[in-house]
């Protein structure tokens, strides 16, 4: 049945908020036929993951999917059948109070963050009545079981990548527009999205003083700035800078698809917060995750649940050395230095597992389909 949704989104800072929202958005529409609108309060940040959008208007349509900038001063509009608020973002009054007033009322979700920790099966699709007002909001966690509310996974994914991965020809044409000649097998690729990470310096003395050459192919972002400062000097998007066996190339911020690729075509990518997370391991090459940095410690448990789950089925020489590796970087400890000849010594049991681990995501379920079935059982 075609529903009506509002998915309201609002960036705060970095990426991932727009990136899951907007791919949300996207299936929703273009796979399940939905009728989607979706608000987003910065659409500068939209518009470098999605180049379609136009940051100087207020309404615009983009896949089918009507996008609205959502300002301050919210313009108040019929609410939709389904309402979704994109990790606790607080909706406008007027807007709930109308929710209140339409009968029946809209199914109300609150979209949680990408967790692999056990706890949020049981918190899955629990319900929280308003304080005052008769409307009821749903938590929604996904998560890497099918007792969660599944991923984020478009369909026809895993096959456009098994493709562009079999196509050297598309792989170098890629390359090229990067800037880059393709790989001639002599060297790693490495990807790295991070945050600001104390154990940086560490990993570049590592890579520097590495046999193995190493390319290090960085969008523009805090990770070359990182770098940048690391080295002493500006590092330019389209520049290359040697520094001993060790070739950062600095490349622009992509749009989705594009970095999609960039995932793709290196050997190892290092990627942060929810969803170049998740796109990593959907891409089906090895992956180091900085987990979004938390009080209290909390990305690190999140970081143990992950490899828990993860690194479970690596062989018992790779899963020690990928575990002291992911849990180093993500304490921004300088052991990253010391256990990097180890890690990338495993790159052939951390390719085929990779391989293997993007078959079974499958298994958690479709986000987007659960969350649909979700909600119509609340319309009913
Ligand atoms: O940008 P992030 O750090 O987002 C974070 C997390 O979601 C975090 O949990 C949240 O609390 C915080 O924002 C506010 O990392 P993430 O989740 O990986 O999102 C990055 C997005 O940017 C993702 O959709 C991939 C995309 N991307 C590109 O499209 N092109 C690029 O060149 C790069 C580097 C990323």
């Amino acid at each position: 049945m075609v529903r009506t949704w509002d998915i309201f989104c609002s960036v705060v800072d970095n990426f991932g908020d727009i990136g899951v929202c907007w791919r949300l958005a996207r299936q929703l529409s273009s796979e399940l036929g939905q009728s989607v609108r979706l608000w987003v309060d910065d659409l500068a940040s939209f518009h470098r993951l999605c180049r379609a959008v136009n940051p100087a208007r207020t309404s615009q349509f983009i896949d089918a999917v009507e996008v609205r900038h959502w300002y301050v001063t919210f313009q108040q509009v019929e609410p939709a059948d389904i309402v979704i608020e994109g990790f606790g973002v607080r909706l406008p009054a007027a807007y709930v109070e109308a929710m209140a007033a339409r009968l029946p009322h809209p199914v109300w979700i609150n979209l949680e963050y990408l967790s692999a920790e056990s706890w949020i099966d049981g918190c899955h699709g629990l319900p929280s009545p308003h304080p005052s007002l008769p409307l009821v909001k749903y938590f929604f966690f996904p998560g890497f079981t099918s007792a969660s509310g599944g991923l984020l996974m478009e369909s026809g994914l895993a096959q456009a990548r098994e493709g562009f991965q079999s196509d050297p020809a598309a792989m170098a044409v890629f390359w090229h527009a990067l800037g880059l000649a393709p790989p001639d097998g002599g060297a790693l690729r490495v990807s790295l999205f991070c945050y600001d990470n104390a154990a940086l310096p560490a990993l570049v003395e590592a890579w520097c003083s590495d046999p193995l050459p190493v390319v290090c192919i960085v969008p523009e972002g805090a990770a070359l700035a990182q770098l940048s400062r690391i080295a002493n000097q500006r590092i330019e998007p389209g520049s290359c800078l040697k520094l001993g066996g060790l070739t950062i190339a600095a490349i622009p911020f992509l749009d989705m698809e594009h970095y999609d690729r960039l995932l793709w075509a290196c050997d190892l990518n290092f990627v942060r917060g929810e969803d170049s997370f998740l796109r990593a391991q959907l891409g089906a090459r090895p992956l180091v995750w900085q987990a979004y940095p938390q009080e209290e410690s909390a990305h690190l448990r999140k970081t143990s649940a992950f490899l828990e789950r993860y690194a479970s089925a690596l062989d018992s020489a790779a899963g020690p050395v990928f575990c002291a590796f992911t849990r180093a970087w993500n304490r921004e400890s300088t052991d990253v230095g010391r256990h990097w000849a180890a890690l990338r010594s495993h790159r052939k049991s951390l390719s085929a597992h990779a391989r293997c681990w993007a078959g079974k995501l499958a298994a958690s379920g479709s986000l987007a389909i659960k969350l649909a079935e979700f909600c119509e059982d609340r319309l009913k």
